[in-house]
């Protein structure tokens, strides 16, 4: 079974005003589904790896055969990056952090405004496509970092926990160069019910 974009479960203006609908539109519809169609034509060279789920393939890029290594790096890390980003954004989202994240966000940060803090530093800093990710490490600890292109945490043997597309594609429609002021405004679109689903996973 190919790959296929997964249905988004809210309308691409469910985000707005903070992410408008064209935006959300292109990003699933296009971009989206060029990562998965890239990756397909990839995993066509081997169909051993067909039952491979992204993530398996993204946790051990070493077994990717040579060929379709930087293929199933590039466009199954835009695979699994933007399936996981719909999952953690949604209408009425943002706020403060709930449940278990929470709590885990209180212990490693201090405080809600701090994770913030060291998360839109992480992504506004950058350079050029990437994302800002908080993840989870083995022991259950916390971490925020930047990282170029569609590289994924997992790729690190860690759980992505929270992740913000600073792609340009992500925000210039509404934002132009105001990277910034997206990721203030993405913060509202944080549906904490799925981060915890995510973080517990
Ligand atoms: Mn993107």
């Amino acid at each position: 079974m190919a790959f296929q974009v997964p249905a988004l479960t809210y309308d691409f203006g469910a985000l707005e005003p903070h992410i408008d609908a064209r935006t959300m539109e292109i990003h699933h519809d296009k971009h989206h589904q060029a990562y998965v169609t890239n990756l397909n034509a990839a995993i066509e060279k081997h169909p051993e790896l067909g039952s491979k789920t992204v993530e398996e393939l993204l946790g051990d890029l070493n077994a990717v055969p040579e060929d379709i290594r930087t293929a199933v790096r590039n466009h199954g890390g835009g695979h699994a990056n933007h399936s996981f980003f719909w999952e953690i954004m949604g209408p009425g989202g943002g706020g403060e952090p709930t449940g278990a994240v929470g709590d885990a966000i209180k212990s490693s940060f201090g405080d809600y405004a701090t994770l913030k803090e060291t998360l839109t530093k992480a992504a506004v800093g950058q350079f050029g496509s990437g994302w800002g990710w908080l993840v989870k490490d083995g022991s259950g600890k916390l971490q925020v970092f930047g990282r170029p292109n569609q590289d994924s945490p997992l790729m690190e043997g860690l759980t992505p926990v929270l992740g913000v597309d600073i792609w340009e594609h992500a925000y210039y429609l509404l934002y132009q160069n105001r990277r910034p002021d997206y990721v203030a405004a993405w913060f509202n679109t944080i549906n904490w019910d799925a981060v915890n689903k995510k973080f517990s996973s």
